[in-house]
Order: C-alpha cells, then structure tokens, then sequence
C-alpha cells in the first residue's frame, strides 16, 4: 500500500515538473521572439520604449548581435553585420528622431528608416544631461543630421562608409544600465545589492554634471596612489621588513613623460598599435597580458604590471612560474572592505595573496614588487558614484582603472590603449585568449562601464582617435594646477 502511494507520488511530481519545464520553455520563447516582434511593430509598446531607448543609445549592435533573423520594418532582415546609425534632427520645427539600418544585400546595400515621432521619448528614458545637450545640438543644427552612433564591425567597406557619413562609433558618456543586456543588468543589480563590501556610501551625488577639468581635480585630490609601506598597521613586524620595498611606489615609479596603458580587451588584435605603444617612457600591462606572439598590435616592452590578488593565491595561473611576471615592476591589489582599516583588511583579504607574495619576493628579490594600499580603490569609486545618477556596482574598480590612475600620477601623458573600445569592438573578452563575453567589456563584477564613462569624460585626445586605435589621451596630474579645497 504504502509502496503504491509512493509511486502515485513520484508520478504526479513526474508530471509536474515536466509541466513547469514545458511552460518555461514556452515562456522564454515567446519573451526571445518578443524583441523583434517589437522591431517588426515599429516600436509601439510600453516594452518598446525600452527597446527605443536603446536603439538611439547603443544597444542597436546588441538587439542585432547575435540574432540572425531580426525583421526590420519592411520585412527586410537585419543581421549582425547591419550597419545603422541614430540621429535626432529638426525639420519644419519638428524634432524627430531615429535610426537608419543599412544592410548589405547581394545587389549592394538597402537603407531602412525606422523614425521615431519625436524626442520626447529620450526625455522619458534618458537622464537629463543627455537629453539638454541633445537637444541644445540639435538647436543648433537645424535640419542637420546628428549622428550619435554607428555599427561595431570594423571592415575596410564600413570605415570608408562610415568616414562618408562623417560619423565615428565612440563610448557614449552617459552609457547607463540601459545600455546593457538583460543579463548584465541583473548581473549589475545583483552586485549592488549584495553588497559585498558593505559599501556604506555618504557621499552626494552630483546634480550638475561637471566638467573635464573639474573631474580631473576631484581625482587629483582626491585619489591617492600608494602602496603598502613597512611600519602601516600590520606590516610592521621584522618579516615584512624583508619583503617591502624600501621605497614608496609613487618614489620609486617615474616620474615619466610619456606613458601607455594596454588594456587587455580583444579589440586590440589586429590594430597594429604596437610600435606606437612601446614608442612611450612606460608601458603599463594587466595581469597575465602576454606580449610574446602579439608584438604588432600590443607591443614588446612591459615597465609596469598591475596583477590582481587572484592571479598570485589561483594556482592554475602558475604566478611563480611563468616567467611573463619576470619583467618590469610589479604591482598587486587586493579588495578591502569599504570602510575596513589596514589590520581588518589583513585579516579578512578578498584572496589571501600575502604568503604568495612574500615566497615571490623571496625567489625575486630584485624585482621591485608593491602591494597596494586598498584605500585608493574607494577613493575612486566614491568619485564614480558621485558623478553616476544610478547606483554603480558596490565593488573596486577593475585593474585598468586603477592603472589610469597610477599612470596619471607618475606620468606627464598618459595614452590609454583599447579601455574605450575602438572600431574593432568584440566580445573576444581578451586578445591572448578565445573566451567571449561582453561583460569583459561592460562590467559584471566591476563597476567598468561608469569607468570607462569617467574616462571619456576626461579626455583630451579626440574622438577620431577612439574609434581608430581605441586612444584616450590623459593629462599627467602634475601638468595641471587645481582650486585650492577648504
Ligand atoms: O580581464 P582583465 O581584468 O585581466 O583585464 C585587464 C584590464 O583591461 C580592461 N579590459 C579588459 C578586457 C576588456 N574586454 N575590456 C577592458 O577594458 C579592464 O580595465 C581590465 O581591468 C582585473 O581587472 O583585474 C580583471 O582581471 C580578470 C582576471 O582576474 C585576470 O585576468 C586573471 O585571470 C577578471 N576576470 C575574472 O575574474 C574572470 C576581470 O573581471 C577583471
């Protein structure tokens, strides 16, 4: 009895969660289809907006991106490989606004219009400073087509076609969450809300947005790049005199006039920049960035690495053994919890790397080697939060930021290579490696598109130079003189 009672169970929770399963299948179905469902119905829905939004703002690539058989509004089908551009324009008093897809067809290339009715739609969706300095552009330039943004993809035949309609494919500033996917959105939520850090986040958010020149001195006085010395808490005992340097890092690093930035991103393959990167005073690397093998597009000379704590405490990374670790001087950072002081941080690192560090120093005695001091991380995270309308990511800034900031304080130039991505825009997460996913890119864990926003913001180089070699040009913080703080 008892027997068959248990099979009448296990029949019915059978049956149910092949339901369940069926249903969920059905649902993400009819979800996947909706977006170009969406495409197809001209926009019309709430859902749509959304979708709109992106369409004007970036996301055109990742609505297309990977989804063969998007119909566009005449039935025509766009591909990833469809070019588009937005524009906002005024014609007889009317503000409209759009985007235009081009498609490559076997008779040449067809033009599609999708317009939108007028721009009171990014009014709704777009954070304020974007919109006011649209539609101020747009004042000016009547009848004249803005061109905000193009396609990704980086061919001869797009270049020229792209230069034609005198338009460049650069980070947008003001990139939001709603620039990104689903799955990074939720990833970025889920991090904000986790709070791994207990990030307790005082500071005031910024009402008016502030200038290049503003942003550059809220860095420079506000950030400070040092590294651990013999004699900070818990670093005092005879043991640690042995392995930190006797020389702080910012003493010991530079001064230089010229220096490069080499992000790791896979936009770099194929750029040929390398003669003009290890053409600068100091080459800054990340990580398990090789050269060998890459020399035309990253260069051959590496004079500073920054390493992550993880890439000393993973063993499969083989830190003590891979002699790439061997040239130039080494950094390493490690998260601390927000408002941790040195002696917490020591306790509870993220990756305990210490021992590692100390075995590296003993085998490497020469190499110069610097632990970071944690609290710059949130120094700049502070300044990212405050000048983000949106809750960021309540984790570090990713390697590359804090290599910006580094070189910033050590050099009189600093060029950034490949952090902005350039025309050659991919989801090849690294240029040493095949793994793919936009996140590297965007940010998942750290909070790298409000980086990559704060950088665009500080540049001084042009927008020609982002799209062309993905370059960003920095000021050096010793170059340029600040308002006095009370
Ligand atoms: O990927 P990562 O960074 O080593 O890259 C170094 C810096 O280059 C910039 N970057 C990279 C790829 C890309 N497509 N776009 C970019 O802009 C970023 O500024 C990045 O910081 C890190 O920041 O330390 C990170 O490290 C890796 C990983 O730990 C190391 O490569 C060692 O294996 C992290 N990946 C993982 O943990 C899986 C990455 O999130 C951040």
């Amino acid at each position: 009895m008892a027997r068959h009672r248990l099979g009448t169970v296990k029949k019915i929770f059978f049956f149910t969660s092949c339901t369940v399963l069926c249903l969920s299948m059905v649902f993400y179905k009819i979800c996947f289809r909706k977006e170009n469902l969406l495409l197809k119905n001209r926009l019309n829905s709430t859902e749509s907006e959304r979708l709109r939004h992106n369409l004007i703002h970036w996301g055109v690539q990742d609505i297309l991106r990977g989804k063969e058989d998007v119909v566009g509004p005449n039935h025509e089908y766009f591909t990833q490989n469809s070019l588009w551009k937005s524009f906002e324009a005024e014609q007889k008093g009317q503000i409209y606004s759009g985007i235009i897809l081009k498609n490559s067809t076997e008779k040449g290339f067809r033009k599609s219009e999708i317009q939108f009715q007028e721009t009171t739609v990014s009014k709704n969706l777009l954070h304020p400073a974007v919109v006011t300095r649209h539609l101020s552009r747009i004042q000016q330039l009547k009848k004249t087509t803005i061109v905000s943004n193009t396609a990704p993809k980086s061919t001869k035949q797009k270049f020229l076609l792209n230069k034609r309609w005198n338009s460049w494919v650069i980070w947008n500033e003001d990139s939001s969450s709603n620039n990104l996917n689903r799955r990074l959105q939720n990833v970025k939520n889920n991090y904000v809300s986790m709070n791994k850090y207990a990030v307790n986040f005082t500071g005031k958010r910024k009402l008016k947005k502030l200038s290049s020149k503003e942003l550059l001195c809220e860095l420079k006085q506000r950030v400070q790049v040092a590294s651990i010395e013999f004699g900070d808490e818990s670093f005092a005992t005879p043991d640690w005199q042995k392995y930190i340097p006797n020389k702080n890092l910012t003493q010991a690093l530079g001064p230089f006039n010229t220096c490069a930035v080499v992000a790791s991103a896979g936009s770099i393959l194929r750029s040929r920049l390398g003669r003009e990167i290890d053409a600068h005073d100091a080459v800054l690397r990340f990580n398990g960035a090789p050269t060998i093998g890459f020399e035309s597009d990253v260069g051959t000379r590496t004079t500073i690495r920054i390493v992550n704590s993880q890439v000393l405490s993973r063993q499969e990374l083989k830190f003590h053994d891979n002699t790439l670790y061997r040239t130039g001087s080494l950094l390493v950072w490690d998260p601390s919890p927000y408002s941790a002081n040195l002696t917490e941080w020591y306790s509870h690192p993220d990756y305990n790397f210490f021992e590692n560090y100390k075995i590296y120093r003993q085998k490497n005695p020469d190499q110069p080697f610097y632990i970071i001091n944690p609290k710059m991380q949130w120094q700049l995270w502070n300044i990212m939060q405050e000048n983000t309308a949106e809750d960021i990511q309540r984790n570090p800034p990713s390697s590359g930021m804090m290599g910006i900031l580094l070189m910033m304080t050590i050099c009189n130039q600093t060029d950034v290579y490949e952090f902005l991505p350039s025309r050659r825009r991919t989801d090849l997460c690294h240029y040493y490696e095949t793994f793919q996913d936009q996140a590297c890119t965007m940010g998942a864990y750290h909070p790298l598109m409000f980086e990559k926003n704060l950088v665009k913001r500080i540049n001084q180089g042009s927008d020609e130079e982002i799209y062309t070699q993905g370059k960003v040009t920095l000021p050096g913080f010793r170059t340029f003189q600040c308002p006095k703080t009370e």
